[in-house]
């Protein structure tokens, strides 16, 4: 009976470290490079001024451990206004803001160059795919109530 426990014990650690190294790889493999969130009401009235335009922005992180490059990625919103990144890399762990307007691109802020509000205040839908076209993720909101959505 003695012996019956204990080989049932060492079965059950052997178990469990085999468990554990069947999921470790899988859990070093998550994260990804997504839409992360939408600031789609800048403050104050839309008046199209720099700074206005400029608060209105969506971000994109990449929660991999390791820099992923976005050339050729790209952001729309659902009137097909489409935002895609030239040569840019976006560090492990990094959050990239692409504001509305214009400014001077920088490892952290790149400008989508627009004159105009990209993200409607009350609904709008941004699809964000990576260089081969495929969807790398979408993020929709439906309210007036905030002035941002955590995608
Ligand atoms: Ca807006």
């Amino acid at each position: 009976m003695h012996y019956t426990r204990t080989t049932a014990a060492a079965l059950a650690v052997c178990g469990a470290a085999a468990l554990a190294l069947t999921t470790a790889p899988a859990q070093a493999a998550t994260g990804s490079v997504h839409l992360y969130k939408i600031y789609y009401n800048s403050p104050g009235t839309d008046t199209r001024s720099a700074s206005s335009l400029n608060a209105e922005y969506v971000q994109i992180k990449n929660t991999t451990t390791k820099s992923v490059s976005l050339r050729g990625w790209s952001v729309t919103d659902a009137s097909a206004h489409k935002y895609t990144f030239a040569a840019f890399t976006l560090g492990a762990g990094k959050t990239v803001t692409i504001h509305t307007g214009k400014g001077t691109n920088t490892a952290a802020n790149r400008y989508w160059g627009s004159g105009n509000y990209i993200w409607n205040n009350d609904k709008d839908t941004a699809t964000f795919k990576n260089s081969a076209g495929a969807k790398a993720g979408a993020c929709s909101y439906n309210s007036t109530k905030a002035s941002y959505k955590m995608c």
